[in-house]
């Protein structure tokens, strides 16, 4: 469990951490060729040596910061600096890993400290480290000026794909002008999104001669101990993790302690790491997804991490905010639409019991080229990186490996085996908009997720037509794949506080007809083999701008400041019937 994945900083008896957290030194590089941050070197004096900074807060996209649109809209490098004091406790002892972690930084990031390159890391929504001990102990000021560069430009290589468009034709466009085309529906904010610590950490050890590894319950007696190097620890009389709403201590987590002894030539230490976990087992039949074998329905939201200002920053009052809103509406579920969220948010719910379906950057692929052998490459790279942060949250259900992909084209199969090898023990799935004839992932996936927009974007407008096409399509699925259905998105935007009777699009009466009429037919359906519904959108959220664009995706139940539109209070009568019915 805890030698492959790149845990979470938590401090304990034997490990300090360091939120870096604040104010840091930024500078985007507005050069026309995006390169002179690189050609200069910035990285080998402080920023504000080779030109002017300003203040940026981390963590926080930088797009929404200022006044400036064309740092919202800045497409290259942006340079991070921040220079941190040691403690000379952390570096007196040579053994001591001092190690760099970003939370995550979106898309492409180069670190330095001290002005030589520690590491880069490829994808927005993923932690990275570095080990900067030794760095540090050879200057002798024992200065740490930390310098990341981050570059938000998408490619058909990278997760999300995306496009850049040079414009030459200098009677229509200035020069030098270009555009960064994305198949995605949400603004590719950018910047150092999730904190970033310092850890003096584990030691660097030349044997380990003695683990523990202890489970202790809530109450802090040791419910099973071992000495192993490795096995299983069996627990008896065990206290299940169990969704909210499905029993009476929803998220009961054990805490999983390490103890290492371990000894170089001078000495022998103890380093201890304590991790969360839950007990929980996920099955899933042709009709059912069952939790500790008791049938589950989803009924929840998709979100976004996503929020005025911030923009996809981590923010703790946002946060606890969106916790307490799920469970005002009696939501039990989300997916983590359309990439990985905070760690720190997949804590909560562990701890609170919310279910989580776990989806990957993949969305938006539906260019031939994005198919290519680079591009699976690094999206079986970024399962693998996915699967290694978050394995150990019981409150992650299952993967997604794609939103919408275009699956007429390519089946995912290798995707889908792939992310089942790296773990057996939960189902996997991708989000299909496709249609059931011409789709070909459905064979390998474990739980079909459909979306559609009907009287949306098809037949605009017509509310009745939503009772037949709702259940031609379930019936469809089903007879051809016998697999259980989640409708993974539908619904329809609003502008809060237009109205209209009779009800008319983009009004709030409009979201609440949709939502009723997609209500009857999947309460038909549910008794069968549909297993979930998550509502298109938790809240109102930014997007690139565009014709069907009015400052943001409207479909939320909430608006962008979280408050209820009027199809929120329809959704909260429902989920807390359905809770009462189906846990
Ligand atoms: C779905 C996409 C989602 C969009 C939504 C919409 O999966 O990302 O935001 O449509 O158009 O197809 O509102």
């Amino acid at each position: 469990v805890l030698n492959t994945g790149m845990l979470f900083p938590r401090e304990s008896s034997s490990r300090e951490v360091k939120d870096l957290s604040g104010l840091w030194v930024f500078r985007a590089d507005k050069s026309p060729d995006r390169n002179q941050g690189f050609d200069e070197a910035w990285y080998k004096s402080r920023l504000e040596q080779t030109g002017p900074v300003i203040d940026m807060p981390v963590p926080a996209s930088y797009n929404d910061i200022t006044q400036d649109y064309t740092l919202r809209d800045f497409i290259g490098w942006v340079w991070y600096e921040r220079e941190v004091v040691v403690p000379t406790r952390w570096i007196a002892d040579e053994g001591t890993r001092v190690v760099l972690r970003v939370g995550s930084a979106h898309y492409y990031s180069v670190v330095w400290v001290n002005g030589v390159k520690v590491t880069e890391h490829e994808g927005g929504h993923l932690p990275f480290e570095a080990e900067i001990g030794s760095l540090i102990r050879k200057d002798p000021t024992m200065l740490c000026r930390i310098t990341i560069a981050v570059n938000n430009t998408l490619t058909l290589q990278t997760l999300p794909p995306g496009t850049i468009q040079h414009m030459t034709d200098r009677t229509m466009y200035p020069d030098g002008f270009f555009v960064q085309n994305i198949y995605f529906d949400f603004f590719n904010y950018a910047g150092i999104h999730r904190p970033v610590f310092k850890l003096p950490n584990y030691k660097k050890a030349s044997y380990v001669s003695h683990t523990t590894v202890t489970l202790v319950d809530k109450d802090g007696h040791c419910v099973v101990s071992s000495s192993e190097p490795s096995g299983v620890l069996k627990v008896v009389d065990v206290k299940l993790w169990w969704p909210y709403l499905m029993h009476d201590t929803p998220g009961y987590l054990y805490s999983m302690e390490v103890r290492l002894m371990a000894a170089d030539h001078r000495r022998t230490y103890e380093d201890v790491y304590t991790l969360p976990v839950g007990i929980r087992r996920v099955n899933v039949t042709s009709t059912q997804f069952l939790i500790n074998n008791k049938p589950f329905y989803f009924h929840g939201v998709n979100k976004h991490e996503d929020s005025d200002i911030r923009g996809k920053g981590l923010d703790w009052p946002l946060i606890v905010k969106d916790f307490n809103l799920l469970k005002w509406l009696g939501a039990n579920s989300f997916r983590t639409s359309h990439y990985p969220y905070a760690e720190e948010i997949l804590q909560m719910c562990d701890r609170h019991g919310i279910v989580v379906i776990d989806e990957c950057p993949g969305v938006g692929i539906k260019d031939i080229r994005s198919f290519g052998n680079t591009s699976l490459a690094h999206h079986l790279d970024v399962m693998d990186e996915l699967v290694r942060r978050d394995k150990n949250h019981p409150s992650v259900v299952m993967w997604s490996v794609a939103n919408e992909p275009a699956s007429h084209l390519f089946s995912y199969r290798t995707l889908i085996k792939y992310t089942k090898a790296l773990d057996p023990t939960r189902p996997v799935t991708y989000i299909t908009d496709s249609n059931y004839a011409r789709d070909r992932g459905a064979p390998y996936v474990d739980v079909i997720c459909v979306n559609s927009y009907f009287s949306w974007y098809h037949d605009p407008g017509h509310v009745e037509v939503i009772p037949i096409q709702l259940h031609t399509q379930f019936e469809n699925w089903f007879g051809k794949y016998e697999k259980p259905i989640i409708q993974s998105e539908y619904g329809a935007d609003v502008v809060s506080g237009l109205h209209s009777d009779p009800p008319m699009m983009f009004t709030e009466e409009y979201q609440k007809v949709v939502l009723q009429n997609y209500h009857d037919v999947f309460d038909q359906k549910r008794k069968q083999y549909v297993i979930g519904e998550l509502i298109w959108n938790f809240a109102d959220f930014m997007t690139a701008q565009g014709v069907t664009r009015v400052v943001g995706n409207k479909k939320g139940i909430f608006t962008r400041q979280r408050q209820p539109k009027a199809a929120a209070f329809i959704l909260k009568e429902r989920y807390w019937r359905l809770a009462n019915e189906t846990g």
